[in-house]
């Protein structure tokens, strides 16, 4: 009997033993994130990118265009502390004078420490990319290349509203992202013809003075099996936020969407909020190796629409966007 005891004994205090780093391990974790950011909801995010989409190609001048920005004005108004809408005229490369907003939500306006995101809300109004030249004038979706990153922003703001973080957020919408020069006119290469609504909030703030100490750009960053690099414009100038938000993601469990990988600059509304608002702000943008253009074979043709679009990976972007959001002191 008394050998029984002593060999339950020796068990138990080897079980014990055993046990001993998993309990550590929890304590750490607990410490370490502090406060829990909210669970992303993919459906949700998935519906507002689809809602968008459902207005039709958001071109500028269009009537889509008008419903889609109203719509976004309505459901930011229901989570965020203030909107501001910045009507401006942006001139195109082509002379056309196109009728613009910047949709502008502002949480915890309280707080002078504040962050960044971002997003471009139109759709571009050609499919110059595809093989076809008759859809070359034909405007596309833009599930992934514009809708995605403001349907995560979006779901961000429902979370926002529902647990208010420590920092404060603004989220921009901006306008005329994709009205740049179309590659199958051919014409002589012009300067600054993208990106049209950060230049001008860049250089025309909402709020005079305004600073946000990084910025961050979701670009699309929802089609099915994308990864993340780290691009070069966000490495040049914000490095630190990149190495941030890929080791959260890493930490995460996202690893496999963003790879520890740097590639070649793009010239994307952080570009803008970085030399003429000098916010450092980094793109998280899908990159594709496999296409001549670095971005999915899908870029800027009729295949942009919602089959491409993965809840999985609007997931991957929003957690660690929302991780990285509640770990703001
Ligand atoms: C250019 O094609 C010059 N820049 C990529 C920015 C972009 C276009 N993102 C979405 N559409
Ligand atoms: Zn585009």
């Amino acid at each position: 009997m008394k050998q029984i005891l002593s060999i339950i004994f020796f068990v138990m205090l080897f079980v014990a033993c055993e046990n001993e780093p998993k309990v550590e391990d929890n304590t750490l974790k607990i410490t370490e994130k502090n406060i829990v950011a909210p669970d992303f909801n993919a459906d949700s995010a998935y519906q507002y990118v689809k809602s968008q989409v459902d207005f039709g190609p958001r071109v500028p001048n269009s009537e889509s265009h008008v419903k889609c920005a109203n719509y976004l004005i309505s459901e930011m108004k229901k989570y965020a502390d203030s909107v501001y809408v910045q009507q401006f005229t942006a001139n195109a490369y082509n002379g056309d004078k196109l009728k613009a907003k910047n949709i502008i939500a502002e949480f915890n306006s309280n707080q002078t420490n504040r962050i960044l995101l971002f997003a471009h809300w139109d759709s571009r109004p050609y499919a110059d990319h595809s093989e076809n030249p008759e859809e070359w004038e034909v405007p596309i979706d833009g599930a992934n290349d514009g809708a995605s990153g403001v349907g995560v922003l979006m779901e961000i703001a429902r979370n926002l509203h529902a647990k208010m973080p420590t920092v404060g957020v603004d989220i921009i919408f901006f306008d005329v992202e994709d009205y740049g020069q179309a590659d199958h006119k051919n014409l002589p290469y012009q300067e600054d013809t993208w990106c049209l609504g950060s230049q001008y909030w860049s250089k025309n703030k909402h709020i005079p003075g305004y600073y946000a100490k990084y910025g961050i750009l979701l670009d699309m960053v929802g089609a099915k099996n994308a990864f993340f690099t780290k691009e070069g414009t966000s490495v040049y100038f914000a490095p630190s936020i990149v190495d941030r938000v890929w080791k959260i993601a890493e930490k995460s469990g996202y690893g496999n969407f963003f790879l520890n990988q740097k590639t070649s600059p793009v010239t994307d509304d952080h570009y803008y909020v970085n030399i003429l608002a000098q916010i450092p702000s980094i793109d998280i943008i899908q990159h594709d190796p496999t296409t001549e253009s670095g971005f999915g074979a899908y870029w800027h043709t009729h295949n942009d629409n919602m089959s491409i679009i993965d809840k999985v990976t609007l997931q991957a972007v929003g957690q660690t966007v929302l991780e990285l959001i509640y770990s703001e002191k």
